[in-house]
């Protein structure tokens, strides 16, 4: 034994320190890897974006892809619940409020084009002013 503790907290104090080092370690693994596993298992090409939507914008309101790739949109709200709607995908869903978690919205980028998106939940004076492009090129 090269150490002994004299009570149970400095024990604890100990483990605690132990994870408070290796926590954020495993954390920027777990990101290293995703960013690197850019394909699915079909081999298809993914690409991660994370969009934060705030009365009344969403940032980034412009997601550029290559045609070919599936577009995995990780949607988070800084404020209230909002919507994501591409109309001409038959994709809608609801963005909780903050604090509430994520939803995720797969887009596949089959064909070249801009493809606009937009709040589809009524959330205050500038609801309708609230949207974005998605470029596939
Ligand atoms: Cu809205």
């Amino acid at each position: 034994m090269l150490f002994r503790f004299k009570t149970k907290s400095q024990e604890l104090a100990l483990v605690l320190t132990v994870c408070w080092v290796l926590v954020p370690f495993s954390l920027s693994q777990e990101e290293q890897t995703s960013k690197s596993s850019e394909k699915d298992e079909k081999g298809r090409k993914v690409q991660r974006v994370n969009v934060v939507a705030e009365r009344f914008n969403f940032t980034p309101s412009q997601i550029k892809v290559k045609q070919g790739t599936l577009l995995e949109i990780t949607l988070t709200s800084d404020d209230t619940f909002h919507g994501f709607r591409v109309p001409s995908m038959q994709i809608n869903q609801v963005i909780p409020a903050r604090g509430r978690g994520s939803v995720k919205v797969v887009f596949d980028a089959k064909e070249k084009g801009t493809y606009s998106f937009e709040c589809s939940r009524p959330c205050g004076a500038g609801h309708t002013m609230m949207r974005g492009v998605i470029v596939v090129e």
